[in-house]
């Protein structure tokens, strides 16, 4: 297999910013996993996290703002085959794309989504998003928990969280979660928190304060409600909970749930049948001959 290689363009990104962590921990799982360089398809949202497809050797969209899993469920159910990844900023999946947030864990496409998390919209100079903590730049409101929402939304799905301090362990989670995509279990979500040195430089708090729960007493990856209330009693104690936090048990082929599975069971989708050339030909004469 090809190695996938960044391309030689400059990076738009802050030096130091987080996503570099995610960058190379997504280039790394690719490889690991051997994904095919035109089996891969990213597909990014709006925001400096949303141009990582373009640092990336592989087939790349840039979505509309919060758009980006409709997106790239679309893109799953055109060719089931290709491994597809959808990655954007905290702003983009939590706030403006929450409804698609929600429905894609119901939906249950096999894609891996990745949040990039620094409680700010980096992009747009350092707002308050719906992760932000209250006091940052005026913010009032709590902020939003993405791992306690995805734990509440039953189905068969792999949910994790990641430090980009820490790039060895999250690659070590994205290979897991593209391998339970590539068997077609379902949606995987990673939500790696990935500081925003320039407007809120999280790097030395977060590394301080997070927590891997899989070494914590009662550790279960397979039990929601234990999950749950291990990440309320970590939270409840001033930590960040991370690591696997849903890993279901594998389901065969026959009772696997996932979309494409459910709509296209033999993994075959539009944008590869039809597709003869000859056969497009005659469906063209035939159109030219209707209007002429
Ligand atoms: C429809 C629409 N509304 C608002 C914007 C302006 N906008 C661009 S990026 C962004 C937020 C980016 O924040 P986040 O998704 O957290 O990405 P980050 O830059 O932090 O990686 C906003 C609101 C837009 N591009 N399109
Ligand atoms: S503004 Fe923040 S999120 Fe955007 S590239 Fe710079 S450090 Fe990264
Ligand atoms: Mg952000």
């Amino acid at each position: 297999m090809t190695p996938l290689s960044v391309k030689p363009v400059a990076s738009t990104w802050c030096p130091g910013c987080g996503d570099f962590g995610v960058l190379a921990a997504v280039k790394k799982a690719l490889i690991e996993v051997q994904v095919p360089q035109h089996e891969a398809v990213l597909v990014g949202g709006i925001g400096c996290s949303g141009g990582i497809h373009n640092f990336l050797e592989i087939n790349g969209i840039h979505a509309l703002h919060g758009r980006l899993l409709a997106q790239a469920v679309g893109v799953k159910l055109a060719n089931p085959k290709l491994t597809v990844v959808a990655a954007g900023g905290d702003g983009d999946g939590y706030a403006i794309g929450m409804g698609h947030f929600i429905h894609a864990f119901k939906k249950n496409a096999s894609i891996l989504y990745i949040v990039m998390m620094n409680e700010t919209y980096g992009l747009t100079k350092g707002q308050a998003s719906p992760t932000a903590p209250i006091g940052f730049e005026g913010n009032v409101e709590p902020p939003f928990d993405a791992i306690l929402t995805a734990l509440s939304l039953p189905a068969h799905n792999f949910i994790a969280r990641t430090f980009s301090g820490d790039p060895k362990t999250m690659t070590a989670v994205l290979v897991e979660a593209l391998r339970f995509n590539r068997a077609n279990q379902g949606y995987a979500f990673v939500e790696d928190l990935s500081p925003c040195v320039t407007y809120n430089d999280t790097f030395k708090d977060w590394r301080e304060r997070v927590l891997d729960v899989s070494k914590l007493p009662g550790y279960d990856p397979t039990d929601r409600k234990v999950m749950f209330q291990l990440c309320l009693d970590t939270m409840e104690k001033g930590k960040i909970p991370i690591g696997v936090m849903h890993r279901p048990a594998p389901k065969t082929t026959d009772s696997a749930d996932s979309l494409e599975l459910k709509l296209l069971p033999d993994r075959i989708g539009p944008a590869v049948t039809g597709i003869e050339l000859a056969d497009n030909l005659a469906a063209y004469d035939k159109l030219i001959k209707s209007v002429t």
